[in-house]
């Protein structure tokens, strides 16, 4: 393999000859100069290519001038040259003279996306939308924040889970699942690895996580919903209350957000306009009923027969957590009990509500988090008054009845997270591939 060089690491050379590969992105061909932008995974630099003229003056058409003017953009290359320090060159103060350039693929000169082509369009040329240096860090974004939040379970003990993905029941409710041909039957998809992750504690594991891709046969177009995304799990024993939970959801939160400020700061601010800002701890925690409250009287009323918070109800209340304690995280608490699935604990003496909560950021849900309830015979009863059927969650209930700690955990979109850290309007921005009820490629 050639010494290639990546171009961020440019700067830091002295001048001298180096070789570089990367996608044209603008080309310039002047009377008597040639210039190129070129552009690698890591940053852009500009090529200088000075025309040779002959003994009368006239620019002769040798090499690399003739590849020079035939470029398209998005032709992939690789250039030798001298690395030239000249603050007078706007792109980063540096350019290359270029001796040679190979063309190592031709690209079609007409580009099927730009710059204020649909989203939709824009996902269907994903590959050629990722390689705007914008869309290329929010997935360098993503990676720190994994790592960060990977760190931290490591630190402090937790076990990796990979549970199955292809289950022979329902993981969250009936509703929204996927049903797949399993040989002679039917399977379904995970919709969370929630069972499983329970399971780990009557198992033994202590304190589990997972990273991994859940399914919702959701059918709705709204920009948070995608019918495939990576969700966030942990899971804990020993807890006292749905409050160590939370304690560990922001610890965490703010490992990621360090992380993602101290390694991309200043990239955010330049190419998203938005400032990274590690959440303090510890967030604001409001009960629901009291959120309500509150957005009521800010002029907004969540509909009566809703017992949850709607949208705007988000919205409104991370105003008023915005305005009153500067912070872009609130914990809304004590979820009635009719709108938490049946695994959720409730508080002892009130039947109404849960020991759970949801985690809103800029304004929209990233998380629910809760105490589960762990003792068989109130679960078993739960689950009856939710209209389940004990049979069909058997192996669900069994790792409740052989000795199980008290435990909770949460579970919590990564794109959602990346969609509102960086100010986006749409879940797809920041999904790899995306998959929506109309999308399924690329
Ligand atoms: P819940 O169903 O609230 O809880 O999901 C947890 C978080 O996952 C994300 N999420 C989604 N993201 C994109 N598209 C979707 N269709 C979608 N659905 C959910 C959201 C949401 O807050 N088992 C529980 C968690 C737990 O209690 O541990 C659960 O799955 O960010």
């Amino acid at each position: 393999m050639t010494a290639r060089i990546l171009i961020k690491n440019l700067a830091a050379l002295e001048n001298g000859t180096v070789t570089v590969s990367g996608w044209v992105d603008t080309v310039r061909d002047q009377k008597k100069v040639q210039f190129v932008v070129l552009r690698d995974e890591s940053g852009a630099v500009q090529l200088v290519n000075p025309r040779n003229t002959d003994a009368d003056g006239v620019v002769v058409a040798d090499e690399p001038a003739t590849t020079i003017s035939a470029l398209s953009q998005g032709s992939f290359v690789t250039v030798t040259g001298e690395l030239k320090h000249d603050e007078r060159v706007k792109l980063g103060g540096i350019e290359i003279k270029l001796a040679t350039m190979e063309l190592v693929t031709v690209a079609i000169p007409e580009t099927p996306i730009a710059a204020d082509s649909s989203l939709d369009k824009r996902m269907d040329w994903r590959f050629l939308d990722l390689r705007q240096p914008k869309q290329n860090l929010i997935f360098r974004i993503q990676t720190t924040f994994e790592h960060a939040l990977r760190t931290y379970w490591v630190e402090h003990d937790f076990v990796e889970l990979h549970t199955p993905k292809l289950m022979a029941s329902a993981s969250e409710s009936r509703a929204e699942l996927f049903e797949v041909d399993y040989f002679e039957t039917k399977a379904y998809l995970a919709q969370s690895p929630q069972f499983f992750k329970q399971m780990a504690q009557s198992a033994g594991f202590g304190k589990v996580f997972e990273v991994g891709p859940a399914f919702r046969a959701d059918p709705s177009f709204t920009s948070r919903h995608a019918t495939e995304f990576t969700s966030v799990d942990a899971e804990i024993s020993w807890i006292d209350s749905h409050e160590d939970v939370m304690q560990l959801h922001e610890e965490l939160l703010v490992a990621g957000f360090a992380a993602v400020k101290a390694k991309h700061g200043d990239e955010v601010l330049a190419l998203f306009g938005v400032e990274v800002t590690v959440p303090s701890q510890p967030f604001p925690r409001i009960p629901l009923a009291e959120a309500k409250e509150i957005v009521k009287s800010r002029g907004y009323e969540v509909p009566r027969d809703d017992d949850d918070m709607d949208p705007e109800g988000e919205r409104q209340i991370a105003a008023y957590v915005a305005e009153t304690y500067g912070h872009e995280f609130v914990f809304l608490t004590d979820y009635a009990a009719s709108i938490r699935p049946f695994y959720h604990m409730r508080p002892e003496g009130d039947a109404s509500v849960t020991n759970s909560y949801d985690l809103i950021f800029n304004g929209t849900e990233i998380s629910t988090g809760a105490q589960r309830e762990h003792r068989i015979d109130v679960l078993v009863e739960q689950a009856k008054e939710k209209g389940l059927d004990p049979e069909e969650l058997g192996g669900y209930l069994d790792f409740f009845r052989y000795g199980v700690p008290a435990h909770g955990g949460f579970g919590m979109g990564l794109a959602r997270v990346l969609m509102l850290m960086l100010h986006q309007t749409s879940i797809r921005e920041v999904t790899f591939l995306f998959r929506g009820p109309s999308r399924l490629e690329p």
